[in-house]
């Protein structure tokens, strides 16, 4: 029998991708290929984190490329390749230029890579994890995004720092698409089992102030992309988003059947028919094991909804760009 560490293939080795290959290394979750059309510069960052191996004591084989044949075999691939949106671009040049760099990178994993999994990270991230899907005619179970493990993240750290509380007692979760209308759930957030809203009550002693506090928290989680970017001045956030793919990786290679928000293909779950939103899933070695459904009261319903409508949105103007 032969013995071999997973490979992970990373794409796109810029803000994201340093730090995706610097976390796989400290967990030494397998051998870590770095992939980007910059000559050098993967080579460079991966030269970079492997000497730092004696000091941190991982044992793993980190290789920078420009060249795909280097992701042959990969297991799983983490795409981050695209370019962000720049002074007098539209939104509409922005998603033919990520577009056509999803489908270059989507047609060399199936190429290199035929038996991955892939896990979507770049923007516009709903869109392009469904032409990723396209492209790689891959199973939908294998083909999945990264946004909502962020986006709840943001949205526990808030509410601890609100409740004084340890993050990692906090549970909330957020679904929907990765914009301003994902949908934080409120009534499903809790404090190891204790509902966040019931602790605001308690705290304030007065449920319009406790929901004031909540809708603030939440109306934050909406907009923590752009909070970073406008402290940062200069590209968006990385270390947070690295993190949460590599949760996801995990979960994969480990086969940990973790219960996260997923950007997965719904096909009439939450009443919706072929359109990627995130939602809870099971992560386990086959991918998206099982949708995990819940109940959703009227209002969260229509958020939702909202939500969707908005990912539909952005599936329609791909298809009149040619793309679908
Ligand atoms: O939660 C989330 N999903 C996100 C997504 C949170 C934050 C940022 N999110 C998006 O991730 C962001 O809007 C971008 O679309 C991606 C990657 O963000 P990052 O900050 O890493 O962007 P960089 O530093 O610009 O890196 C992109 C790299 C860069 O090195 C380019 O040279 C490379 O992509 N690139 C390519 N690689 C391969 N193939 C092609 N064609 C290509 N074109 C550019």
């Amino acid at each position: 029998m032969e013995f071999k560490r997973p490979k992970i293939a990373l794409i796109g080795g810029g803000q994201i991708g340093g730090v995706l290959s610097q976390l796989c290394a400290l967990r030494e979750l397998g051998d870590v290929v770095m992939f980007d059309i910059v000559e050098d510069m993967p080579q460079g960052k991966q030269l970079d984190i492997a000497e730092a191996s004696r000091v941190d004591g991982f044992d793993v084989e980190l290789k920078g490329t420009n060249d795909y044949a280097d992701i042959e075999g990969a297991d799983i691939c983490i795409v981050t390749a695209g370019l962000p949106r720049k002074p007098g671009m539209s939104r509409d040049d922005l998603l033919t230029t990520n577009s056509n760099i999803i489908k270059d990178v989507g047609e060399n994993i199936k190429k290199y890579a035929p038996n991955s999994h892939v896990i979507v990270i770049s923007n516009p991230l709903d869109a392009m994890v469904t032409l990723m899907q396209k492209t790689t005619g891959f199973a939908p179970e294998k083909v999945y995004g990264q946004a909502g493990v962020l986006d709840s993240s943001r949205f526990a750290t808030f509410i601890a720092w609100e409740l004084g509380v340890a993050v990692k007692d906090v549970n909330a979760m957020v679904l929907g698409g990765h914009g301003d209308t994902m949908v934080p759930l409120v009534r499903y957030a809790n404090v190891n089992g204790v509902p966040v809203m019931e602790q605001l009550v308690r705290k304030y002693g007065d449920e319009a102030k406790a929901k004031e506090v909540m809708d603030a928290m939440v109306e934050r989680t909406k907009k923590a992309g752009g909070e970073v970017v406008a402290l940062l001045k200069k590209g968006s956030a990385f270390y947070s988003p690295a993190s949460s793919a590599i949760q996801m990786a995990e979960a994969v290679l480990k086969d940990e059947k973790r219960v996260l928000p997923v950007c997965a293909l719904l096909q009439g779950e939450f009443g919706v028919e072929n359109y990627y939103v995130g939602v809870p899933v099971v992560l386990g070695k086959d991918g998206i094991e099982k949708i995990v459904e819940l109940e959703l009261n009227d209002e969260e319903q229509g958020m939702f909804d909202h939500s969707v409508n908005a990912v539909k949105g952005l599936i329609e103007d791909m298809g009149r760009l040619g793309f679908m």
